[in-house]
């Protein structure tokens, strides 16, 4: 099994800096997966905080900003004195590390939302709106000016500790993992690890605080989520939360010393190119496609497959930083048409930087240790479970594991759930099995035949995964639309009267809400999400085979003269998807699922001014052609 690597011995502020000394900190999450976080915890471990495991050995609690008092109430019962404790948001340590003293935790910009009215706490704390007139505002912002204040001696919390510097100088395991290997049990004492992270006497580096700020700015910038996760639905463009180098793996910039030439390029002159495809346009991952296969003719194909495991495990922790490295980095490896086995290689090729050691253990080994340890951290598998719970994202797995669920039962019998997390999680087996290619087929025939009975003129279209040629589908994208509409209204009687029916029929089992942010039903019923189960009539294989298995299908009414868009859009994929609209967006155009606009202006931070003239809705074929783009077939649209 894998061992974590090592982490860089703490720098331990000078005595007169340690400000946290005597203070014990309980994270809620307590963990120190997330970058941020772990990087918080560092921060305040040198500067004097004892990190504690059990919430009653704490004198102040640090919850984590995404999480409001509800989420954390079911934690906080663990410990009958925790409303005697200090609680407050992340922001807390980072500003008395940032003005070096205890701030008064009283301030309303560390309140957690919705807690109850806090208990009197003496007023010896400093008020923060007294450290420096000129910097009330706390926002973390890297400041790079070493301030003229002078260091405060510290004014103490009236929470202290009786625990011996000497006990607090020994680092805390971070890992649950570690404490399992020395048969340490979850409720035992904290464990200690004095061989594995050594402190050193050595002054702070200051440039920590400046690296801190500035994860948590970028964190913020990059609303701390799964970049590729949030859907193109509706009008959204997605150039406006990509970053540079995201925008470098959609153009598959890897090849060329020409980085991201259309910066150098003026708008006007970008969209006279239509139709001629300069250099820079050929880069775009659009523009080269990709089929399902492709990865299996690589020569890192081995490599790539690793590598996108861990990507997939910073996924679940919503390491944003680590997600776009891996991105990049698999990207690139992608397009070499030799293997790359030796880190000086792949240090030699773009956006590879400190993967490149990676890809070296990886090609030599035939394994990589970080892979390991990740896949065997409970934290994290108890995060993936949750993940797979349909409807379940990020912030709510982790608000669960803050809340103190940790398995399937904990979630059915303890928290308060919607309709589709219950349904997520009764029917999770179902809904996790994916849907092989001939059952799509299948299930697609039921709701054909139903709607030919309501009106013969209507036309269904499998979309998504199936569109592309996939065996297996994560569920079905059926595209409805009719001959002569133009609008999503003129199709949604037509919809009422065919999900009537089939629930009738027992067909659909449930109709589920739409996502959240998933913000595309401005027509008014566009969309119908829901699921539903193949009659063992319809079932393609042998009968001894057939289990009524709950499947998702999602219903989409498409006008006839949007239909082009539609499709580029609901047969993706989506790295396709965001590929092809930021080419758009280049050229001085707009696409999404209703259409190619032209003549968008666009203002500051490349927000559109206006809504643009329609190019083309109806042809998928005509959309490329105006983009430049060559057709693809949808089995050539596997993109990244
Ligand atoms: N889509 C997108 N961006 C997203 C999600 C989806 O552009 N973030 C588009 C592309 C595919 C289409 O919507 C259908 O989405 P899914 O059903 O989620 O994906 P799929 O490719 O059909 O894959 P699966 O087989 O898992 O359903
Ligand atoms: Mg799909």
């Amino acid at each position: 099994m894998g061992k974590r690597k090592k982490e860089a011995p703490l720098k331990l502020a000078p005595e007169a800096r340690r400000i946290f000394k005597d203070l014990s900190f309980f994270y809620i999450p307590n963990d120190d997966i997330n970058p941020v976080r772990r990087l918080q915890i560092r921060k305040a471990r040198e500067h004097g905080v004892m990190w504690c495991r059990k919430l009653d050995e704490a004198t102040h609690i640090i919850v984590d900003k995404k999480l409001t008092y509800t989420d954390i109430e079911r934690q906080l019962q663990d410990d009958p004195k925790w409303s005697e404790k200090v609680l407050v948001n992340e922001n807390y340590p980072i500003d008395c590390i940032k003005h070096r003293v205890i701030v008064n935790p009283n301030q309303s910009q560390y309140k957690i939302s919705g807690t109850p009215t806090p208990a009197e706490k003496p007023a010896d704390e400093t008020e923060l709106s007294h450290l420096d007139n000129d910097d009330a505002s706390l926002e973390l912002k890297p400041s790079r000016r070493k301030s003229a204040r002078r260091p405060r001696s510290p004014v103490l919390s009236t929470q202290s500790r009786s625990q011996s510097s000497s006990q607090r100088s020994i680092a805390l395991i971070s890992s649950s993992k570690r404490q399992q290997n020395k048969g340490v049990t979850g409720n035992a004492q904290p464990a200690y690890a004095q061989d594995e992270v050594p402190l050193s006497e050595q002054p702070a580096d200051t440039s920590v605080d400046d690296e801190l700020t500035q994860c948590i700015s970028e964190m913020k910038a990059t609303g701390n989520s799964d970049l590729f996760s949030d859907s193109l639905m509706d009008d959204d463009d997605p150039a406006g939360p990509l970053l540079t180098d995201e925008i470098e793996v959609l153009s598959d910039s890897s090849s060329s010393d020409d980085k991201r030439p259309w910066k150098r390029r003026t708008r006007s002159s970008m969209g006279n190119s239509k139709g001629k495809n300069p250099a820079w346009q050929e880069k775009f991952i659009c523009m080269k496609g990709g089929t399902k296969d492709h990865t299996d003719n690589n020569p890192n194909a081995e490599t790539i497959k690793v590598l996108q495991e861990m990507l997939d495990q910073h996924t679940l922790t919503g390491d944003d930083f680590r997600i776009r490295a891996y991105r990049l980095a698999i990207a690139t490896l992608r397009t070499q048409s030799k293997k790359i086995c030796t880190a000086e290689e792949a240090r030699a090729l773009p956006n590879i930087g400190r993967i490149a050691d990676k890809i070296e253990e990886i090609v030599t080994t035939n394994r990589l240790r970080q892979l390991e340890y990740a896949l065997d951290d409970p934290q994290r598998k108890i995060i993936g479970l949750f993940l797979q719970i349909y409807g379940v994202g990020q912030i709510q797995a982790h608000k669960w594991v803050a809340q103190g669920f940790r398995t399937l039962d904990d979630l059915k019998n303890k928290a308060d759930l919607n309709t589709n997390q219950k349904i997520g999680l009764e029917y999770f087996d179902d809904l996790n099995t994916r849907i092989p290619r001939q059952e799509v087929e299948a299930l697609a025939d039921c709701v054909k035949e139903t709607a030919a009975i309501i009106d013969h003129n209507v036309e269904l279209i499998i979309g998504g995964s199936y569109r592309r040629g996939a065996d297996n589908s994560g569920d079905i994208d059926l595209i409805v639309t009719k001959k002569g509409t133009s609008s999503t209204s003129q199709l949604t009687p037509f919809l009422n009267q065919l999900v009537d029916t089939l629930t009738r029929e027992g067909f659909l089992t449930i109709a589920l809400a739409a996502h959240h942010g998933d913000a595309d039903d401005t027509d008014g019923g566009s969309k119908w999400h829901g699921c539903c189960v193949l009659p063992e009539s319809a079932f393609p294989g042998p009968r001894s085979e057939y289990r009524p298995i709950w499947r998702r299908i999602d219903i989409l009414l498409v006008p006839q003269t949007e239909l082009g868009a539609a499709l580029i859009y609901f047969t993706g994929n989506d790295i396709f998807n965001r590929s092809i609209r930021l080419l758009a967006q280049k050229k001085g155009m707009r696409l999404n699922q209703r259409g190619l606009f032209g003549n968008v202006l666009r203002g500051q931070g490349n927000i559109k001014v206006n809504e643009g003239t329609l190019l083309e809705g109806r042809d998928e074929k005509k959309i490329f052609e105006i983009l430049g783009v060559r057709w693809r077939e949808p089995h050539e649209r596997w993109c990244g």
